[in-house]
């Protein structure tokens, strides 16, 4: 397999408190970067003045990625893609290894992000919604406490809108999905261009540029939204072979669905199934023959690819940070907005419950934060939104459904939740999953799929023992040793959606009308 030339160049910083010693890999190429992690100093935002505003607000770098498995990063185990920038911050802030997204959807889970807030109740249902103005967002909510605020990037809420979202200063986005080449931007609403080049390195390009405006002694949030690394997947040139020599087979689990629901076995032949036309590195499909797996393959060849870029970004970013003294002040979050089914189950793209499907990187580190630090505990993307404006001392959003996990991080958390519930509504436009409504405990998960209109299921519901399966390989849901589990996981359920104002017949969702061959329309996939 070739691979990027790295050096591992030791640089050793040693920090006030002698807390921490990071050595980040410097590439051999002319994008040579160096950069360094925030040290952690057990400094946070509490230095108020006397108007209660703090006096020491640490910055914030946000930056998003789009449909990025935590396995496609080094510090997450990926044997095969390199990271060393994004493994650096992981290196010396925390990693959270068990961190998922309340519904796989770009835009609701987009919207919960910056809300704190379940797709139910900031109503971005689907990804053609835009995001309700009125609703409390993080990065207003810095703005308000006197931030300088950009949005930079991949926003995809409200598919055709491309102008300026309240609660920013500047704002650089594109319609829809944009293109991993030659995207046409709308810079502030002020002009639109399409500068030459490669999407992952012109959003950086645009959000340095935005960062050397930056006035001294004024606190800023950059959110940079990339479109890396969702489909269509077309990496750099330089990034295009890199994984040539690697085998990628169908997963297990993508010949184990005996005991699933029968939605699984349909959807294998479909635009969401690993015999379909795989974001269209499969050009004649259905195809199940064995030796078809080579276009699977290249389509995971290419998304990895994509992710290389993306670690670019990171330490193109970093390294600025740390030319400009910034790098200590500045809380550097890295995330995904939900997971990727790469063949597991059979499947390809994301909405299902399962484990690759909901499962994201998260990566946080900076004032506030310990290094070197990998987390456990479930905390999910609406736990975001109240964890940022907690580290950068700024009110909470009364009502949110996520949880700041400060305390959790550097003290524990004895009252963390142990569970949480999940929702994903069926759409029209992609009918290649069922609704889904499930519970995921630290060790079980239960899921199942309601049609829609207050009827009985129709479909076979999942139950796992996520600490004896974690691939998801037995379905227990049928199971008679398992009848009592599955009584009580449906009745946390229950309870979890009563809790949340869906009991009673008020958990709307639209009609489950089956899964379809039909592939979605041309301008939205
Ligand atoms: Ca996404």
């Amino acid at each position: 397999m070739k691979t990027r030339l790295l050096s591992t160049k030791g640089l050793l910083v040693l920090t006030s408190l002698f807390l921490a010693v990071y050595s980040v890999p410097v590439r051999a190429s002319k994008e040579c970067v160096e950069g360094v992690p925030p040290s952690n100093r057990g400094q946070d935002a509490r230095d108020t003045t006397p108007d209660g505003v703090s006096a020491n607000r640490p910055n914030v770098l946000f930056i998003l990625c789009d449909d990025l498995r935590p396995d496609a990063l080094g510090c997450y185990g990926s044997q095969h893609v390199k990271t060393p920038n994004i493994d650096a911050l992981a290196r010396g802030g925390v990693r959270f290894a068990n961190a998922f997204c309340t519904t796989s959807l770009c835009s609701p889970s987009r919207a919960s992000i910056l809300t704190g807030l379940y797709a139910h109740r900031h109503g971005v249902r689907d990804n053609f919604t835009e995001l309700p103005t009125a609703l409390p967002q993080w990065p207003a909510r810095l703005h308000a406490q006197g931030y300088a605020t950009a949005y930079i990037g991949k926003w995809h809420m409200g598919e055709n809108n491309d102008e300026p979202r309240p609660g920013f200063d500047w704002f650089v986005t594109h319609k829809g999905q944009g293109k991993y080449f030659d995207t046409e931007w709308n810079v502030n609403g002020r002009r639109r261009e399409m500068p030459k080049g490669y999407y992952t390195t012109v959003v950086t390009n645009y959000a340095l540029d935005w960062l050397k405006q930056r006035e001294a002694g004024k606190p800023w949030a950059l959110c940079l939204g990339h479109k890396a690394p969702h489909s269509f997947y077309f990496p750099e040139e330089k990034y295009t072979h890199v994984f040539d020599d690697v085998r990628v087979p169908y997963p297990a689990s993508a010949f184990t669905l005996d005991d699933q629901p029968e939605w699984i076995r349909q959807r294998l032949r479909t635009w969401h199934g690993i015999y379909g036309p795989l974001f269209e590195w499969r050009k004649d499909f259905p195809d199940d023959r064995a030796e078809a797996v080579k276009d699977f393959e290249n389509m995971v060849h290419a998304y990895w690819g994509t992710v290389l870029s993306v670690d670019d970004s990171v330490g193109r970013l970093l390294a600025f940070l740390q030319q400009s003294g910034q790098l200590q002040k500045t809380i550097v979050v890295f995330m995904g907005d939900n997971g990727l089914l790469e063949g597991e189950h059979g499947m390809v793209d994301k909405r299902t419950m399962h484990e690759p499907s909901i499962r994201i990187p998260v990566i946080a580190c900076g004032p506030g934060l310990p290094a070197g630090k990998v987390v456990t505990h479930q905390v999910l993307t609406v736990d975001v939104a109240p964890s940022l404006l907690d580290l950068c001392g700024a009110p909470a959003v009364p009502n949110v459904q996520g949880r700041s996990w400060k305390k959790l991080v550097n003290q524990g958390d004895s009252d963390w939740r142990t569970a949480w519930f999940y929702e994903y509504n069926y759409e029209k436009q992609f009918p290649y999953t069922p609704n889904v409504r499930g519970i995921r405990t630290d060790r079980w998960k239960y899921m199942h799929y309601p049609p829609g209109d207050g009827t009985p299921d129709k479909h076979l519901p999942e139950l796992y023992d996520l600490s004896k399966d974690p691939g998801e390989l037995h379905n227990l849901a049928a199971d008679p040793d398992s009848v009592s589990t599955r009584r009580q996981l449906e009745g946390k359920l229950a309870e979890m959606l009563t809790a949340a104002g869906l009991g009673d017949g008020k958990d709307n969702m639209p009609l489950d009308e089956g899964i379809k061959s039909e592939l979605p329309d041309q301008k939205i996939r």
